[in-house]
């Protein structure tokens, strides 16, 4: 009897797959695609067990789904630029180019033997001139679409990692990269207009049915529409002046008792000149400009305002009300000036108290009426009092007709405010796409056209220091010729955000080597959306945002037809070890490497898709693993002894109860792995339904065997379950099935089967039909086994497709069940 061995098994199909190009994929109108996408990873040399797990997780959906007779896309690259690999050079003292090569070998080569089907022939890396063309490529159409512009602005600024960072980048006041502090610095930077697509990227969300909600929420949040009133409030000291506000409560405009002003806003300058406030709010100014947004306006900061000794009109009133300047208002939202209403707004109500301005209540509660000694505002709805003719309106109408009320008088309007801010795409670093702009000294700004591209980075760096000098130290890079005009230029010498380079990837894909564009519409619309894409949750917001925005600028360009690029989304869950996530400060890092050493491929693959399933955390277990490994080699053992043709073969038998309930076994797997895979990518209940199987098929055999002689064995029925474990098994164990296969007496691979049907027939024997009613009405039929208890019964109503919307959100009151016949459920 042969061992099982996958130290040579593994390698051997891994060759023999490469060889027979059993993953190559090509357009097919003939048949269904599905694209299966896991994110790209940064090339930093070693792959990690989170790495494992997506990996693991596609894997098994595109090998299924080949059998299931899909045209499968399944490729795999390289998001190569960005500072790592430019930190990873200084230190090692090599050209990030070549790092990154090195490491994409090694990568690649431990994902081969991890067996994972990857169509190579479709291998991107961003970081070479074939990708980073078409990534400048598209900066020029966004450029000529009006979506990217240049401006002077304050941003983010990292002092350790000395670039740019978006907002997002900026995580509680640090960088998300390096966590040092962010600073705030003037610079003139290029943007990309995504604030356009605001409204889009929000409605569209309702397409994505089948992302999880908590990544939509997380969208929703970061884009932030709020729909409120603008109200122009003149200045008292210069007539003809004015300053906007923007809130969400005109029903209060009555209770305004002060205005707040954001630091940078324009007219602080203008208000306190030549005052003798002049000094103190200017250094004021200047010290908030060094913080973050983040840091200025956390709950813990604690609000400060200045007055600046100049005063504002209420326009519906002529109330003078004065201004201050404040930490807590920022110049990116609204309007950058709010107005301060004491009564009803819990913070105004704080700052109020703190700088002794008055409180003035406008809405209250029908019976009560609020006094002047209230400890906290009231932010309840209500009706106005101390409102001129606005009294006794409930605070909703009131707001529609106070806003009505100032459009007329041309003093304000409706008015809608994001969150979202345009995207700084702009870095000061080596190690990304130059940014394909030049400037002549007689006509300016001067996008490049699309035959001068790709503009190269040059290769011959400095690696003395202690980074990558940016590209404005390279002469040879900087100084070239208007090719208007002839004369004299310089080329732009910032780099793009690597999100741009991956919020387009998935396109590429779909035609990867095309030297003439950047994809065929045929071919993108052919694959395009990517079916499923796979990824970490702490992409939720940035890449899957960024992605969204590109793939409708595209559809807008006539590109691709797509308007939303991924249409099913799974965040898979963490790695945890002892309670702790992975990671190499903790020392409880366990890699695919040891994992592949010690027990193969296919062990570490069933571990990871049985342990947890795929969105939940996952925690590593030696004891688990090891599970893993002993049941693929019971498997193999299975197959050695009974499913080579030395078995002697009698054929003679006939099917008795033994071999029915065998059967039976079989087709119920089948069934439930199906609709685990399938349905559900409840892929740890499908390989536990796969070891009952096997526990089954040992039964049978024992059973027989007692019986000797063992020509007792039905050799039909045996080899269907030999047969069906094997193709079962393939998603998650690819070696050790094919391996078996073979043994089966098959010369093809077990890879280009169909995936097995189950019998009904044979299943009907004990599933009987019943009838689901709620309150009384016959809402669906379905199968189920004939031994359900009540309780299942009720059960398996529940999660029927077809009647959870009579019942979500409802509350079940009373159940009904009788066993092969009904189920009622009483909802309210
Ligand atoms: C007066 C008021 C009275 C407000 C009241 C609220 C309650 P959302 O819903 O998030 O859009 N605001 C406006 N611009 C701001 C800025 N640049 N920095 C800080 N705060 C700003 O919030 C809108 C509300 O946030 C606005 O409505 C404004 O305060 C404040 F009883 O105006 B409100
Ligand atoms: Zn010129």
């Amino acid at each position: 009897m042969a061992d099982y061995k996958p130290g040579i098994i593994e390698p051997k199909w891994q060759k023999y797959w490469a060889a027979h190009d059993l993953d190559r994929s090509e357009k097919d109108p003939s048949r269904p695609k599905y694209y299966v996408l896991e994110m790209f990873p940064y090339p930093s040399g070693k792959l990690h067990m989170g790495h494992m797990r997506v990996y693991s997780i596609g894997d098994v959906l595109a090998r299924y789904l080949r059998m299931k007779g899909y045209n499968v896309l399944h490729p795999m690259g390289w998001d190569a630029f960005g500072l790592p690999a430019e930190n990873a050079a200084i230190t090692n003292k090599v050209n990030p180019a070549e790092w990154v090569a090195h490491n994409i070998e090694q990568m690649k080569e431990q994902q081969n033997s991890l067996g994972i089907s990857y169509d190579w022939s479709r291998e991107i890396t961003t970081s070479l001139p074939d990708y980073y063309r078409w990534t400048q490529w598209l900066f020029l159409l966004f450029y000529k679409r009006g979506l990217a512009y240049r401006k002077k602005s304050s941003i983010n600024w990292c002092p350790e990692c000395l670039t740019v960072l978006a907002n997002e980048q900026v995580e509680g006041g640090l960088c998300w990269r390096c966590a040092c502090e962010v600073e705030t610095r003037e610079l003139e930077q290029w943007f990309l207009r995504i604030t356009d697509y605001a409204d889009r990227l929000l409605e569209d969300l309702d397409l994505l049915e089948d992302w999880p909600e908590r990544v939509k929420v997380m969208q929703q949040n970061w884009i932030g529409r709020s729909e409120g009133t603008e109200i122009v409030f003149p200045l008292k000291e210069f007539p003809g002046e004015s300053v906007k506000v923007f809130t969400t409560r005109p029903d209060t405009l009555y209770g305004v008792t002060y205005m707040v002003l954001a630091p940078e806003h324009p007219l602080v300058n203008h208000l306190v000149e030549g005052t003798s406030r002049e000094t103190e709010i200017k250094s004021f100014v200047k010290k908030m400009k060094q913080k973050t947004e983040i840091e200025r306006t956390s709950a813990e900061t604690e609000k400060i305002g200045l007055f600046t000794g100049r005063s504002a009109l209420n326009p519906v009133n002529g109330e003078e009300v004065p201004i201050l300047v404040g930490n807590y208002v920022l110049m990116g939202y609204g309007t950058g000036a709010v107005m301060g209403v004491p009564a009803h707004d819990q913070r105004d109500f704080l700052f109020a108290r703190k700088y002794g301005l008055p409180v003035k209540v406008v809405i209250t509660p029908r019976e009560t009426v609020l006094g002047p000694d209230m400890e906290e505002a009231f932010e309840d709805p209500g009706y106005l009092i101390n409102s001129g003719p606005f009294d006794g309106l409930f605070y909703e109408d009131a707001q529609e007709k106070i806003t009505l009320f100032l459009a007329e008088k041309g003093m304000g309007g409706f008015k809608t405010s994001y969150r979202l801010r345009d995207w700084l795409i702009s870095r000061q670093r080596y190690w990304g796409a130059p940014i394909p702009v030049i400037y002549c000294e007689k006509c300016g700004v001067l996008p490049l056209r699309e035959e001068d591209l790709p503009v190269l980075l040059p290769e011959d760096v400095e690696l003395s220091g202690d980074r990558v000098p940016s590209l404005s130290h390279y002469p040879s890079f900087v100084d070239t010729e208007c090719y208007r005009c002839g004369g004299k230029a310089r080329r732009e010498t910032d780099t793009l955000d690597t999100f741009m380079c991956s919020s387009w990837y998935f396109l590429r894909y779909a035609d990867p080597r095309n030297g003439e564009a950047a994809f065929s519409p045929g071919e993108a619309n052919y694959w395009m959306p990517v079916d499923q894409y796979i990824g970490g949750i702490e992409h939720a917001v940035m890449h899957l945002l960024y992605a969204r925005f590109f793939t409708k600028v595209l559809h807008d360009a006539g590109l691709c037809e797509a308007v939303e690029p991924f249409k099913r989304l799974l965040a898979q869950g963490m790695v945890y070890k002892d309670g702790f996530k992975m990671s190499k400060s903790k020392g409880n890092v366990v890699t695919p490497d040891e994992i592949i050493e010690k027990y193969g491929a296919d062990t570490g693959r069933m571990f990871i898709l049985f342990a947890s399933p795929p969105e939940r955390d996952l925690e590593w277990s030696d004891r688990g693993a090891e599970g893993c490994y002993r049941f693929l080699r019971r498997v193999w053992r299975l197959i050695d002894q009974y499913g080579t043709p030395a078995h002697p073969d009698t054929g003679s038998v006939l099917p008795g109860k033994e071999e029915s309930d065998l059967h039976h076994a079989v087709h119920s797997t089948i069934k439930k792995v199906t609709d685990d895979i399938g349905a559900r990518f409840s892929f740890n209940t499908a390989i536990s339904a796969i070891m009952e199987l096997v526990n089954s098929t040992y039964d049978y055999l024992r059973k027989k065997e007692s019986l000797s002689p063992i020509e007792n064995i039905y050799r039909e029925g045996l080899t269907e379950a030999l047969e069906t474990i094997v193709i079962l098994l393939s998603p998650f164990a690819p070696h050790l099935a094919e391996e078996c296969w073979g043994k089966l007496g098959y010369t093809d691979s077990v890879h280009l089967q169909s995936w097995p049907v189950h019998d009904r027939d044979s299943l009907r024997v004990d599933e009987v039909e019943i009838v689901v009613q709620v309150n009384g009405k016959l809402r669906a039929k379905l199968m189920v086994s004939a031994e359900h208890s009540k309780e299942e019964l009720v059960e398996a109503a529940c999660a029927e497709e077809k009647i959870r919307p009579y019942i979500d959100g409802k509350e079940i009151v009373r159940t009904i069940a009788v066993p092969g016949k009904l189920v009622n459920l009483v909802v309210k």
